[in-house]
């Protein structure tokens, strides 16, 4: 998948709790999604933010369930899974996939999907908001819960 086509939104996320949850492999590329998460935060003028940090990315979906549960406006999920050379790589990135999407449409809360599958590091530095990426994912992510939540309250 490419970034071409995403479409530019503006978010207005005034008065939303939002929890971020984020795994803890691949440390420069996280730390990058952390900040362009934070900066997208700030951005929307997003004041309750909760971040909470799991081990992998195997463990995202418990806790956006256990956030969901406790009434988080939206949960933003970051992970960074880079493939290796057994099938574990699969496993992993359909187990947050599936997992994510089932906390999503279960409790009705948005989760931003924030997990970057990538077949090596050069490709999650590209996509990790840092100096020199071409994309911020983690930006995106925030971006695109926030305005699920606003296009929610319409139906
Ligand atoms: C085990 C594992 C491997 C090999 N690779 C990654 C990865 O690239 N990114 C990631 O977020 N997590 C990885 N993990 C850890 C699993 O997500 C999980 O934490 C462990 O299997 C323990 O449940």
């Amino acid at each position: 998948m490419s970034g071409a086509g995403a479409p530019q939104i503006t978010v207005d996320g005034t008065g939303l709790r939002i929890t971020v949850v984020a795994a803890s492999w691949h440390t420069e590329v996280m730390d990058g999604l952390l900040a362009g998460a934070r900066r997208a935060l700030a951005a929307a003028n997003v004041m309750h933010v909760k971040e909470i940090r799991v081990p992998g990315s195997f463990e995202l979906p418990v806790a956006a369930a256990r956030a969901a549960e406790r009434g988080t406006d939206a949960v933003i999920a970051l992970g960074v899974v880079i493939r290796g050379g057994t099938p574990h790589f699969e496993y992993v990135c359909s187990a947050a996939t599936t997992g994510l999407t089932d906390v999503s449409v279960r409790t009705g809360v948005p989760v931003g999907f924030g997990v970057l599958t990538c077949d090596d590091e050069q490709q999650a530095l590209d996509r990790a908001g840092l100096p020199g990426s071409r994309e911020d994912k983690g930006a995106e992510a925030v971006e695109a819960a926030i305005a699920t939540v606003v296009a929610l309250r319409d139906l």
